[in-house]
């Protein structure tokens, strides 16, 4: 049995999309980052880094085994349930390039432009473009690679996962879906399988309604973040 810590963000939803689409069994422990929960010595005792998700596996490959950092996750999934990853080793190493440029590229600058567009005490009109800028590029990468192959790897995979809630929350804010129709048109076949809207399902009912108030702006962007550690 799997236990996933998490919370219904983009980066704990592509791991609740890939336990969905393996099967594997899971239970789910909802971590409040708006409430500081993360900080909790429970949780830093599974991750360091004090971030969703982690997962801690009592059936891992040597006994019980804790992981953060959702790439990790996903691979670490896919090998488990021996799907999801080209099994040819050429393949899997394209898998993993694509699932390198959702977290070094997509992930922390949809990120970053979501803070300075969204959250930011100050406006920063550099900081807010510079990140919009590179937000579109990235898309446009994806596109290029989309009128080659229908999927990133050439066949549905984590790499997908990876980047799907990222391209599903950042639509219509940090780039528009018509520059980039065959994103568009990937992202509506992925939103139709079962498993994909299960996974966006999970811990659905925290997701905030409005703005993001100011205790947890404080929680996730102030100086807590070092004082409870
Ligand atoms: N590189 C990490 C990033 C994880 C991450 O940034 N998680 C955010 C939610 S999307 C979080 O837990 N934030 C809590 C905080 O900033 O204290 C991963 O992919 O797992």
């Amino acid at each position: 049995m799997i236990d996933l810590f998490s919370w219904p963000t983009p980066n704990g939803q592509k791991v609740h999309i890939a336990l969905e689409e393996t099967g594997l069994a899971y239970t789910t422990h909802a971590v409040n980052i708006g409430a500081g929960e993360q900080f909790s010595p429970e949780f830093l005792a599974i991750n360091p880094n004090h971030r969703i998700p982690a997962i801690v596996d009592q059936d891992g490959p040597a006994g019980k085994l804790a992981l953060f950092e959702s790439g990790a996750i996903l691979v670490y999934l896919a090998d488990k349930a021996g799907n999801f990853m080209p099994a040819d080793a050429a393949g899997r190493y394209v898998c993993l390039q694509w699932l390198m440029f959702q977290m070094s590229g997509i992930g922390p600058m949809f990120g970053q432009f979501a803070h300075f567009n969204a959250y930011a005490p100050e406006k920063l009109d550099y900081a807010i473009e510079r990140y919009r800028k590179e937000a579109r590029r990235l898309v446009g990468v994806m596109e290029k690679r989309l009128k080659q192959e229908p999927f990133l790897a050439g066949t549905y995979s984590i790499a997908d996962m990876a980047a799907w809630p990222w391209i599903h929350v950042g639509a219509t804010r940090s780039f528009e879906w018509d520059d980039y129709p065959k994103v568009k048109a990937w992202h509506d076949v992925i939103e139709a399988r079962p498993a994909v809207q299960r996974g966006m399902a999970l811990l659905a009912e925290h997701r905030r309604p409005g703005p993001m108030d100011e205790k947890a702006k404080d929680v996730l962007f102030g100086a807590k973040q070092f004082e409870k550690r």
